[in-house]
């Protein structure tokens, strides 16, 4: 059996109650076959494929708090620390009902090759918890923080692990987390990212996963003779990712015509009105009906009865794909759609939102296709350059990090086309994305020794 067929059989064998991570292992070690075989002797020696997929550490912890009647809740928290090779554990932290060890183990794994591929100093971390954010009041999501916080501050570090952002984190609940580290650990440090601009936090992070996501968009249809301008572009989720990439193919000529939330999704042949949607979520935390109430051209579809976020954006005809929700919201029936209806390109805003049914049959179809890894890189990438601005002690401008974003991703398509085509395998972004972001963290893992 080949080492990549060994190392599969054990992960599934060891996590047989964990698909999605499963499921993200099989992806990139299946796309790393030329490279495993090509180092066979030496990766099988060092057991570099056993290490990589086994996390450095794993916390589960307790999280209690009180609700609003005075009630005492009760949550699980969880951190985990994947791989430090290149840098201090990094990675977003997703609070959401549906999150288990499992979850955050595929986001923690996925994480090692984005920030690679970011070019900067960061290894691959995740946490969260199952808490449910909506429909909470402030102080109760101060409550859960601060009780989330007072285990976790025990892990992390500014030089250790740097939390940011995810699924049900934003702005609001970094600044209750970064309160409470401060007031356990009494240091004033970049020990999360995404934090707010009085404190530390950098411009242009709040836009930089969309942005980036535009940007890398814009360089690989640039490179196949295309350009935004005129295309029509469905976007899955309506949070931060969605929204600013709403915003940037927007302002770079394109119309965007879909978003989606849990409870329903938005069809505006018009165009999506930004402005309108940051205001409903952004503001108001409300559902995509008070949209749909307030923009006479937008149509309103409830939540189709599988239950999928986004399902129905994928019906509606466009030149480019972008889902920005979750995982698995783009099923092979909807790649299916997206290729009859003439689809060009889909990028992934979100981590891991296609199957890998559907990407092949996106690839198989010539559909550019461009997996989260990279796509979504700008939102670490940036988190990355808030470190540095929080070691140096200064802020950068507006300008001066979107530049650097804009590089960075530019950079990132790249490396990611030519490592593909280094293997033979031109235009397979996925494989080149997985191998670029694999070579550098091998190459470091070997060269600091059994650890
Ligand atoms: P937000 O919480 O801001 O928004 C998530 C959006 O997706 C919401 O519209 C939400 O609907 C919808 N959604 C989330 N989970 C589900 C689910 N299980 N079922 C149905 N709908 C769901 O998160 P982000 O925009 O930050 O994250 C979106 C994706 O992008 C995630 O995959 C995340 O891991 C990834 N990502 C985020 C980065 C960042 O910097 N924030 C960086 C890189 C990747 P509702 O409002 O109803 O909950
Ligand atoms: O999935 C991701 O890359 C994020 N949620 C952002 C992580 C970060 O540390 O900025």
């Amino acid at each position: 059996m080949s080492y990549v067929d060994e190392v599969l059989e054990l992960v599934k064998k060891k996590n047989a109650s964990e698909p999605e991570f499963i499921q993200a292992v099989t992806e990139v070690l299946n796309s790393l076959r030329p490279v495993v075989e090509a180092n066979e002797e030496l990766y099988r020696k060092n057991a570099i494929l056993e290490r990589i997929t086994e996390p450095d550490r794993q916390f589960m912890f307790r999280v209690p708090w009180v609700d609003d009647k005075g009630q005492v809740q009760v949550n699980r928290g969880f951190r985990v620390q994947f791989n430090n090779a290149i840098g201090p554990y990094k990675g977003g932290l997703r609070l959401h009902p549906s999150v288990n060890l499992g979850i955050i183990k595929f986001l923690g794994f996925e994480q090692i090759f984005k920030n690679s591929l970011t070019s900067l100093p960061i290894g691959g971390g995740k946490g969260g918890s199952d808490f449910d954010p909506k429909g909470k009041s402030d102080r109760e999501i101060m409550a859960f923080c601060q009780s989330f916080m007072t285990e976790l501050s025990k892990y992390i570090g500014a030089d250790v692990d740097v939390p940011a952002g995810d699924i049900g984190t934003g702005a609001r609940e970094i600044g209750f987390m970064f309160g409470q580290y401060k007031r356990i650990r009494g240091t004033f440090e970049g020990v999360l990212t995404g934090k707010g601009l009085t404190y530390g936090g950098s411009l242009a992070r709040t836009e930089a996963t969309g942005y980036g996501l535009l940007y890398l968009t814009l360089e690989l249809m640039k490179c196949h003779g295309e350009s935004m301008e005129g295309k029509t572009v469905v976007v899955s989720g309506a949070g931060n990712v969605a929204i600013y990439a709403t915003q940037k193919a927007q302002q770079m000529g394109a119309k965007v015509v879909t978003c989606s939330d849990s409870t329903g999704w938005i069809y505006d042949p018009e165009g999506i009105d930004v402005d309108l949607l940051r205001e409903v979520k952004e503001v108001k935390r409300a559902r995509l009906t008070e949209y749909a109430a307030a923009r006479p051209s937008a149509e309103y579809h409830a939540i189709s009865a599988d239950n999928r976020s986004g399902a129905g954006v994928w019906q509606i005809k466009c030149d480019i794909a972008l889902p920005c929700a979750t995982q698995n919201e783009l099923l092979l029936d909807d790649a299916k759609q997206l290729v009859a209806n003439g689809c060009k390109c889909v990028c992934e805003g979100a981590n891991m939102p296609t199957t890998i049914d559907a990407t092949e049959y996106l690839q198989a179809n010539g559909v550019w296709f461009v997996g989260g890894k990279a796509a979504n890189a700008g939102g670490v990438a940036t988190s990355a350059l808030e470190m540095s601005q929080n070691s140096e002690r200064l802020s950068w401008s507006f300008e001066e990090v979107d530049a650097k974003l804009q590089g960075i991703m530019v950079n990132i398509y790249h490396n990611i086309d030519d490592a593909a085509r280094r293997y033979g395998m031109e235009g397979n972004y996925v494989a080149g994305a997985n191998i670029a972001g694999f070579e550098k963290v091998v190459n470091a893992m070997l060269a600091q020794g059994v650890c």
